[in-house]
């Protein structure tokens, strides 16, 4: 049994949910230019049409429950007596709604809003447009979707790596392994000298680094997971 897990979760894991994943055949970046809606200079020039995309993800993700992979994550949760963090690059809200604590959204949430002037974040559910303004700010700033684009820094890294380098048991679920730098932490937690495991409908681009991986869809590839571990 190992004494601390990493997880890395990505759009796959909720694909079954219902939620377009980005780099399948059929997913977002397929039918729409990711530097027009997930950059900030795609957001400087068409602020309204930057608005539009994530008012739809926004509304879209309302629609949708968590499936068995973010319900057998929380078991692991509470079941692991060990050091736990699950990182997601997802913006939507399924790991918590199954009940995931231990848990960061390195790439933001669509449930928050992000003031374009005084860097403030506020729960946020509803429509955002260019009239929108954070309501904490004395300059009264624009708000933006607090999610992260291409070129941006995601959050909390320190945390993520600090983990890495401790953890002796790295798991990537449901992500394609093209976007850093998440797509480098299978090595950061090789160098920590971790087990690696890849969970995955198919090999990522990175699948060569795992030491062992298993595919197939993710609400039967993670729960037979989390019962082998917690059954070891
Ligand atoms: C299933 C399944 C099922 C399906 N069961 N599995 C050159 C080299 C290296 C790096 C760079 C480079 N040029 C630029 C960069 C940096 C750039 C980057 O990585 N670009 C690459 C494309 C090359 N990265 C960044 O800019 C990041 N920031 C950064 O690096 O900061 C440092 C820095 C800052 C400033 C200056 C310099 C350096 C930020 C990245 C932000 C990504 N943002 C997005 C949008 C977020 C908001 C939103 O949701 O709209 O995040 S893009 C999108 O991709 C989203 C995702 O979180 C992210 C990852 O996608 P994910 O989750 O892997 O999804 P898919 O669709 O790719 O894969 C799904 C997988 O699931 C597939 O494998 C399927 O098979 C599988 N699957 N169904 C199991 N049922």
């Amino acid at each position: 049994m190992p004494s601390s897990i990493v997880i890395l979760t990505g759009a796959g894991i909720s694909a079954e949910s219902g939620i377009a994943t980005f780099r399948d055949p059929d997913g977002i970046w397929s039918k729409i230019d990711y530097r027009e809606v997930a950059t900030p200079q795609g957001f400087a020039a068409n602020p309204a049409r930057v608005h539009d995309f994530y008012n739809w993800r926004r509304q879209n993700v309302k629609s949708v429950e968590p499936n068995a992979a973010h319900v057998a994550l929380a078991r692991l949760e509470r079941a692991f007596a060990g050091e736990f963090l699950l990182v997601t690059q997802n913006v939507d809200s399924l790991h918590e709604r199954a009940g995931s604590e231990r848990l960061i959204h390195m790439h933001g949430q669509h449930d928050r809003a992000l003031c374009n002037a005084c860097g403030g974040r506020t729960p946020w559910h509803g429509e955002m447009s260019l009239e929108t303004l954070c309501p904490g700010c004395e300059q009264a700033g624009h708000m933006r979707p607090d999610v992260v684009w291409f070129g941006e820094m995601p959050y909390e890294m320190d945390r993520i790596q600090a983990a890495l380098r401790g953890c002796d048991l790295f798991v990537s679920i449901g992500t394609s392994g093209n976007v850093y730098p998440a797509a480098g932490f299978v090595r950061e937690a090789r160098a920590a000298g971790a087990r690696t495991v890849e969970l995955n409908l198919e090999p990522s681009q990175g699948a060569d680094l795992f030491h062992e991986a298993e595919h197939g869809p993710a609400t039967r590839i993670v729960p037979d997971f989390v019962e082998r571990l917690l059954g070891a």
